[in-house]
């Protein structure tokens, strides 16, 4: 075992994390960050495992997909490919993360029993009650010792991903509008663009209440600009605008403003979240980060087979709004729900939801200060790594 890292933390000093995708990038926004910062923040050495080299690159451009081996932002990456190279004991990390039950290789199992590393099964985020009696549960395999680890929204959870203090300390942020501005300039986002009142971005699955809302949002007084990275809803948006709208472009519809933004890197979406006064998000990785930059959010769950999601939606609804005013709680409830299908959208629901939103900025801040107390997960997963030494 290691000796005490960087930050005077006790050992485990290697850590390897191994990442499937299963779709989209919600499996590897949570991986990467979590890998950058155990060795940005906590001076751990991270190796990365990860089946699709592709994805990340779409996250980080600086990953080569044509390398098995290769070092970005101080983390190894390895490519987890079907066969993997001969390995020898040097190759296991001290503390093995096995991300979202992603089924460790045979290969790298066969010598973990050989030196006998800390195994962490990191698991999907949910705000039901039962995480906090599963959080840190034993579940030894193969005569290893096997944990689970939950992140979650309350105490007794692994707490979320979010970094406590840049390690650089950064002049005061500019005010949201200049990162928005700076952002699309580096975007090379260079039409007319409004000045308008209100920026909402827009990350999410198809939904059949898109039409409503672009509908809605295009009557909001003062104006509404929509920010859309492109993806599983551009069609909907087009179909909506009634013309294709390329990465970099914008188009108007009365008061709303819709610029298609290209698939950025994860710190310029983390910058697009900072920017907005209310961010559309989904999955698990935007949907927390929408929480840690204290913003307004709707969240479009992943949605499950037999509508098991929607359990999931109801018990982060409660914590979410249970400190909230009662009117402001009701129409945010509502227009989740609405949101992901389990109820009806109307106009005027989205008009008043807007109409709301410097209540709900406070509230968000409130929200993340609570979720800050709970400390980080990269921190808490370090804790609880060195308590097993
Ligand atoms: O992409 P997601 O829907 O991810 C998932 C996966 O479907 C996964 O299988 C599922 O289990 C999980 O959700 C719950 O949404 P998520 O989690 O928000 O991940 C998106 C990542 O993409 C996040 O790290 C932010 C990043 N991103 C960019 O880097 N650039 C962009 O332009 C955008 C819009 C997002």
């Amino acid at each position: 075992m290691g000796t005490a890292v960087a930050d005077g933390s006790p050992a485990p000093r290697t850590w390897h994390l191994f990442c499937r995708v299963v779709d989209n990038y919600g499996d590897i926004g949570v991986c990467w960050r979590l890998a950058r910062q155990l060795h940005r923040q906590h001076g751990r050495e991270v190796t990365l495992w990860l089946d699709e080299l592709a994805s990340l690159q779409a996250l980080q451009p600086a990953v080569d997909t044509t390398r098995a081996r290769q070092e970005c932002e101080g983390v190894h990456i390895r490519h987890w490919a079907a066969a993997l190279p001969p390995l020898d004991p040097t190759d296991i990390g001290e503390v093995v993360i096995e991300a979202f039950a992603c089924e460790l290789p045979a290969a790298y199992l066969a010598l973990m029993q050989a030196t006998r590393p800390l195994w962490i099964n990191l698991e999907y985020l949910s705000a039901e009650e039962w995480v906090v009696r599963c959080h840190r549960a034993p579940s030894p395999r193969l005569g290893l010792r096997k944990f689970f680890f939950f992140p979650g929204f309350s105490e007794g959870t692994g707490g979320l991903l979010w970094e406590p203090e840049p390690l650089h300390p950064r002049q005061a942020e500019p005010p949201p509008a200049t990162l928005l501005h700076r952002l699309l300039q580096e975007l090379e986002v260079t039409g007319p663009l409004p000045a308008t009142r209100l920026a909402i971005s827009l990350f999410a699955y198809e939904n059949r209440a898109a039409g409503e809302l672009l509908g809605a949002l295009s009557e909001a007084p003062g104006g509404v600009h929509l920010l859309v990275p492109q993806g599983r809803i551009s069609p909907a948006i087009d179909a909506w605008l009634g013309e294709p709208l390329p990465p970099g472009g914008s188009c108007c519809r009365g008061g709303l403003t819709v610029t298609a933004l290209p698939f950025m890197t994860q710190r310029q979406y983390d910058r697009l979240l900072a920017a907005c006064d209310l961010n559309f998000v989904r999955g698990e990785d935007s949907f927390v980060r929408g929480q840690m930059v204290a913003r307004p959010l709707l969240w479009q769950i992943y949605p499950q087979q037999e509508a098991a999601h929607l359990v999931k939606l109801e018990a982060f609804l409660a914590r979410y709004t249970a400190a909230m005013p009662p009117p402001l709680a009701a129409i945010i409830v509502e227009a989740h729900r609405c949101w992901n299908g389990a109820a009806a959208c109307r106009k005027d629901d989205w008009l008043g939801l807007l109409s709301q939103l410097p209540t709900w900025q406070a509230e968000a801040r409130r929200w993340q200060g609570q979720l800050q107390r709970l400390g980080d997960l990269a921190s808490n997963l370090v804790a609880f790594a060195g308590n097993q030494v």
